[in-house]
């Protein structure tokens, strides 16, 4: 188990050497003496009441907020969601009033393409020193001129080990008839226009990138011959419904899966019978960035917030309550030892299972998975 940390260092390696620059300096600290000494290089006297942060469910540990309004006065408003193309779909509206979000890879790429997300002022971010340089100058956002990482993870199957004591290794746990109509109303995917479509192409022993149009339609044939066998579609409280055991499978996101196992907080208990998997045919992995809004009136407290969330011990803090990774590499260094047990028994990669995971990208042609999941959703 103590290995888990070398190989995971290792695998991360392997995927930077393929699709990624070469990691850049970390930014210098600001060097301003006449600074506030109280909180570092921040000039509080340019410091708004009030920030408006728009973030998935479930992905933030409530004290660290509450930390960050003690320690600079700043209330902070949390609002949720659940896809990147809901987020998107509210802020292209405009006026949303948040002030920063937290795509996911390919949504930045959407975001900056589309002048949604501002050019970060990297002078304000000092705390980037600490960051993974593995996990910085990835292929959405190289430079991170728009975005920080924060948290990343993969997507596979969450299961109760009581209805699957030999485990689970494959898609077609979620997708064959023949198995699903054991538990049919008692499992659910990802309410996700990539995750869902991406799992049927993994079955299909494509890319979950691939836009072919006979791939697509087999990848749509899947999801709509599973949907009668659904609960539901579900990405908010998956966590909550394998916990209770209403559900026995899912799609999950990996940190759904340890709040499933281990419980959140004071917001449900934990079953210790989730278990977590990624299938042979391999899944996704990916990583939400923070990004600040164009429209954000908040800007400079944006960066001082993202500054704080890349503070080691709060960075550590958070990813022990949320259960995803962290992309900060002196954040990794504090983790208990419970935590990196449950990484290493499959709730996150190891150098095995990092050679069958992709990335989701966004291109002209990746439009289509829209028009796919429309056609899903509507059945
Ligand atoms: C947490 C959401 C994880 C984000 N509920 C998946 N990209």
């Amino acid at each position: 188990m103590k290995r888990w940390l070398p190989l995971l260092a290792m695998a991360l390696i392997m995927l930077s050497a393929c699709g990624s620059a070469p990691a850049s300096a970390p930014a210098a600290a600001t060097d301003s003496p006449g600074g506030a000494a109280a909180s570092g290089d921040v000039d509080t006297s340019k410091l708004s009441k009030e920030l408006f942060f728009y973030n998935w469910s479930d992905y933030i540990d409530p004290s660290i907020l509450a930390d960050f309004e003690q320690e600079y006065g700043v209330k902070v408003t949390l609002d949720t969601y659940d896809a990147n193309e809901d987020m998107i779909a509210k802020v292209r509206a405009g006026n949303s009033g948040y002030d920063i979000v937290v795509p996911s890879d390919y949504a930045v790429t959407t975001m900056a393409a589309e002048g949604l997300i501002i050019s970060l002022d990297k002078s304000l971010l000092t705390n980037l020193s600490h960051m993974s340089p593995d996990l910085l100058n990835k292929y959405f956002d190289e430079g991170n001129v728009y975005s920080i990482p924060y948290m990343y993870g993969i997507s596979g199957i969450a299961y109760n080990q009581k209805n699957f004591p030999d485990g689970v290794d494959s898609w077609s746990a979620l997708f064959d008839p023949a198995k699903i109509a054991a538990y049919s109303g008692k499992f659910s995917m990802l309410d996700d226009e990539r995750e869902s479509p991406g799992a049927a192409l993994k079955l299909l022993g494509k890319s979950l990138n691939d836009t072919e149009p006979a791939d697509l339609k087999a990848a749509e044939d899947l999801l709509i011959a599973q949907k009668p066998f659904l609960a539901a579609y579900n990405s908010s409280d998956v966590n909550r419904k394998l916990a209770s055991e209403e559900y026995v499978i899912a799609h999950a996101w990996s940190g759904q899966a340890i709040q499933a196992h281990n419980g959140l907080g004071d917001e449900f208990s934990g079953n210790p019978d989730i278990l977590f998997t990624m299938p042979k045919e391999g899944g996704m992995i990916w990583m939400d960035n923070l990004a600040i809004l164009k429209d954000s009136p908040n800007a400079y407290t944006a960066h001082v917030f993202i500054n704080f969330l890349m503070r080691p011990d709060i960075a550590a803090r958070n990813t022990e309550y949320i259960g995803y990774l962290s992309p900060n590499k002196d954040a990794v260094d504090l983790l208990s030892q419970d935590i990196k047990d449950l990484y290493a028994q499959g709730f996150a990669p190891d150098a095995e299972m990092i050679k069958r995971l992709e990335w989701a990208e966004r291109n002209e042609k990746t439009t289509a998975f829209t028009d796919v999941w429309t056609v899903v959703k509507g059945e």
